[in-house]
């Protein structure tokens, strides 16, 4: 399997809950390695514009609200098969349904509060990433 590279962002309530090192744990223990990292406070526009594919589902604003109520942690895994492990290691959109083991499962507090984001795909984690980071911040 090929080395890939996808987004990740720790969402407000893991930061809220000082979790960023229990998770990057869990991403460093499947393999993964954190090459860019940074903390942000994503502006509403950012949000919009990073969940732009959302617009017209029925939880976009509460979304958008949610990503906004505390800083973020952007951050680019790389490893093999990076897309897919990293969605194994998150576990289920809704923690409810959340393998045992996955961070979702372990830490998110709802379907929407659920702790990390992951890129879908491999096209779409190269728009992703070019979202948050230059290619001068990603260091492997
Ligand atoms: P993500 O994009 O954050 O990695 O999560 P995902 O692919 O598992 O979920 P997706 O369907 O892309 O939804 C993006 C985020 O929107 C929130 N959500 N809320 N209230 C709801 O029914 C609902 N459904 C989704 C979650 O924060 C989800 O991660
Ligand atoms: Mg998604």
């Amino acid at each position: 399997m090929a080395v890939e590279r996808t987004l990740s962002i720790l969402k407000p309530d893991a930061t809220r809950r000082n979790l960023t090192g229990k998770i990057n744990a869990k991403f460093e223990d499947a393999g993964l390695r954190i090459v860019a990292q940074k903390r942000v406070q994503l502006t509403t526009a950012e949000a919009e514009g990073f969940y732009a594919v959302h617009r017209e589902r029925p939880f976009f604003g509460s979304l958008v609200e949610f990503m906004t109520s505390g800083p973020v942690v952007v951050q680019v895994l790389e490893g093999e098969g990076a897309v897919l492990k990293n969605r194994e290691v998150m576990g289920a959109t809704n923690p409810a349904n959340a393998a045992e083991g996955t961070i979702r499962k372990e830490f998110a507090e709802s379907i929407e509060a659920n702790s990390v984001h992951g890129s879908d795909s491999a096209e779409n984690a190269a728009i992703e990433i070019a979202y948050f980071f230059a290619q001068t911040e990603i260091v492997a």
